[in-house]
């Protein structure tokens, strides 16, 4: 997530193929998802920035988090579009083609002292990605103790800074699984745990507790 943090914002590739979590989640979603979702957001962002060119000099996670101390008429566009870019750049990352084995190390104790058991974590993340309603996110997070913690945000909102540091995500807008899903959310879910790179979000845990 370092690369291309500054204005201007490009739509940097997908760090495997399209086709790479089929069956999970098919080639169709992710080109529509990157190449025109991921895009769009990408697009505007550049253009709120090209129109305010004191904006260009803060990072994505500055217009993310500082989006309340911006020109009231640039805040919506800059909230929707920056989190639109930073939210699909971390779900983007956390995917993988690789195989999806259970998380292992401190992430895997973290989960079972808090909820239990791996599985009951999946439960309870699985029970707030549903709740969502309409367009959002459901969230892994590790709050200031170190303790994590299950949340949800409404649309491209983010729990960065929030005294949060995030290390899971999943985008339960249906643009992320109604060609294969269709209304079927649930579903979508149980695939989308069967390509969640572990690694990835074991090591956001061990830098966000660093
Ligand atoms: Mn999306």
């Amino acid at each position: 997530m370092q690369e291309n943090q500054y204005y201007k914002f490009e739509n940097l590739p997908l760090p495997y193929d399209y086709g790479a979590l089929e069956p999970y989640i098919d080639s169709k979603t992710m080109h529509l998802h990157h190449d025109k979702h991921l895009q769009t957001y990408i697009n505007n962002l550049n253009q709120v920035l090209e129109e305010n060119p004191k904006l260009q000099e803060y990072s994505l996670e500055q217009l993310v988090c500082f989006t309340d101390t911006l020109p009231p008429e640039v805040q919506n566009k800059v909230r929707n579009n920056a989190g639109g870019v930073y939210n699909h750049r971390f779900y983007f990352e956390e995917l993988t083609n690789t195989g999806s084995e259970n998380p292992s190390g401190l992430l895997s104790e973290k989960l079972g002292e808090q909820f239990g058991s791996i599985q009951n974590f999946k439960e309870k993340f699985t029970a707030a990605a549903l709740s969502v309603f309409g367009s959002g996110y459901a969230w892994l997070v590790v709050d200031m103790k170190g303790t994590l913690q299950i949340m949800t945000t409404p649309n491209q909102d983010t729990p960065l800074c929030q005294k949060v540091c995030p290390i899971l995500s999943i985008d339960v807008w249906e643009h992320a699984y109604y060609l294969k899903h269709y209304n079927v959310r649930a579903d979508y879910i149980k695939d989308w745990f069967a390509v969640v790179d572990w690694k990835v979000v074991e090591k956001r845990l061990e830098e966000c507790l660093g």
